[in-house]
């Protein structure tokens, strides 16, 4: 927590968030009456630890059926993840995990000991019987996307992952993530939380997935590269290097963020797509679980742009003070416009205009903020209103005042 302060020290309205985090009572739920639910939720925070919490703030209709799709897509992703399991043993039960979600009692102990979610396959009865508690229209959505996503990564186990084109990322992203877009947006219009026309679009579903997935597939370079996976399509790094590895060479320092910035605008793309789909999201509860990865994703593309650390260092994050500020102002669509519009802004100015994307990145900045002016008209004041609590404080703020003496009572209770 102090380190975290620390980070956050220029960024008041981020100390703020960060103490008013700290200071909320831990334990807001409690399933000590229910062993099952308990086990399920237990998993939940051990494979991620905001979005859990975010999952868990959803009404309570809809509640155990994400977290269980959650953890159905984290069980499968675990068989596929893991290189120590023969392809000849794994193909099948990608396959027919749609299949053995129904099956009372199934576990997996085939994972290597070093596998992160390893637990969670031991302990899969858990999941499988919570499956079969959901109503049978949760069961059928999360069977469907489990059999496509399992299929398309079978496929790509057997052939390969060769991102060659623009065409290929965008198919690979929407097997591993634009599935997983798609059939949350069946749940919300299924529970009647939202129209039916959430589920008809398909193409902004499908747009929530690849945005979050390409900014990760963008930050994650080193770290993939580490472990012989590659999902920078070649018709963009291609431009830059002769081969993708080469983009680490100091000697290519200049082309590997010419490739960056195209990585980054590439992404950005499908932010318009974002806007539209989060428009149409009505249900409170379900607004936040959908907005909040969506500003983390930009806030991060952000951190990401202009900034050569991507090719020399692995695990560089949003600082937890950012986490939390974004998590708290992501209520309503006019303060997620401002926060689009404020990161597109730093992402604008931080631009290079001797990079070959200078253009292409200021033109999708500006027709972000373009869109945001005209829909939400709301979000203007709401950007002025973040921005003066972004800014570090300059004598006499009030919001830079407020934020030290919250600090003080924090750093307090750190070391009491
Ligand atoms: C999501 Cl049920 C994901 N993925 C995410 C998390 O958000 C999406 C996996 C399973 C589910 C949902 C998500 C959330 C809300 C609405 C969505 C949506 O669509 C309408 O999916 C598109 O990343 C994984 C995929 C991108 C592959 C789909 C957010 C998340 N965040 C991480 C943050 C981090 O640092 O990785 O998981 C976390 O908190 O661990």
């Amino acid at each position: 927590m102090a380190s975290a302060i620390l980070a956050s020290l220029f960024h008041p309205s981020e100390v703020l968030a960060l103490v008013q985090y700290k200071l909320a009572p831990k334990t807001k739920y409690d399933y000590s009456k229910d062993k099952m639910r308990e086990r399920l939720y237990h998993h939940l925070n051990m494979t991620s630890r905001s979005f859990a919490a975010v999952i868990q703030d959803l009404d309570e209709e809809l509640k155990d059926a994400i977290c269980l799709f959650y953890l159905v897509l984290r069980g499968l992703d675990t068989i596929e993840d893991d290189m120590t399991i023969e392809l000849d043993t794994k193909i099948p039960y990608l396959k027919t995990f749609h299949e053995i979600i129904y099956q009372k009692g199934w576990t997996f102990t085939k994972n290597g000991p070093n596998e992160k979610d390893r637990q969670l396959l031991v302990e899969f009865d858990v999941v499988i019987e919570g499956f079969l508690k959901l109503k049978p229209a949760y069961q059928t959505i999360i069977a469907d996307i489990t059999e496509r996503m399992g299929n398309g990564m079978a496929h790509y186990a057997t052939a390969g992952i060769h991102v060659e084109t623009i065409a290929d990322y965008d198919e690979y992203c929407h097997y591993v993530a634009g599935l997983v877009g798609l059939g949350l947006s069946e749940m919300f219009s299924a529970c009647g939380f939202e129209s039916p026309l959430v589920a008809k679009r398909k193409d902004l579903s499908n747009s929530m997935g690849l945005f979050l997935q390409k900014t990760n597939i963008t930050r994650d370079y080193l770290e993939d590269l580490r472990d012989n996976r590659r999902f920078w399509p070649k018709e963009i790094w291609g431009l830059y290097a002769e081969k993708m590895e080469d983009l680490v060479k100091p000697e290519n320092c200049d082309k590997a963020k010419e490739c960056l910035s195209h990585m980054v605008w590439n992404a950005m793309g499908h932010m318009k797509d974002v806007l539209e789909y989060l428009e149409m999201i009505k249900n409170p509860s379900c607004f936040k679980f959908c907005a909040i990865p969506q500003v983390m994703a930009i806030a991060t593309l952000n951190m990401l742009h202009t900034n050569y650390k991507i090719f020399t260092h692995e695990n560089i994050k949003i600082r937890k003070g950012e986490t939390v500020w974004l998590m708290k102002e992501s209520d309503n669509i006019d303060k997620v416009a401002a926060i689009f519009r404020l990161y597109a802004r730093q992402i604008n100015n931080k631009s290079n205009p001797l990079d070959p994307h200078f253009v292409n990145i200021g033109v999708a900045c500006g027709e972000i903020e373009q869109i945001c002016v005209d829909k939400f008209p709301g979000s203007t004041a709401e950007l002025a209103r973040l921005q003066a609590g972004v800014m570090a404080g300059t004598s006499g703020s009030v919001i830079t005042a407020a934020a030290v003496v919250a600090g003080a009572v924090a750093l307090k209770s750190t070391f009491a």
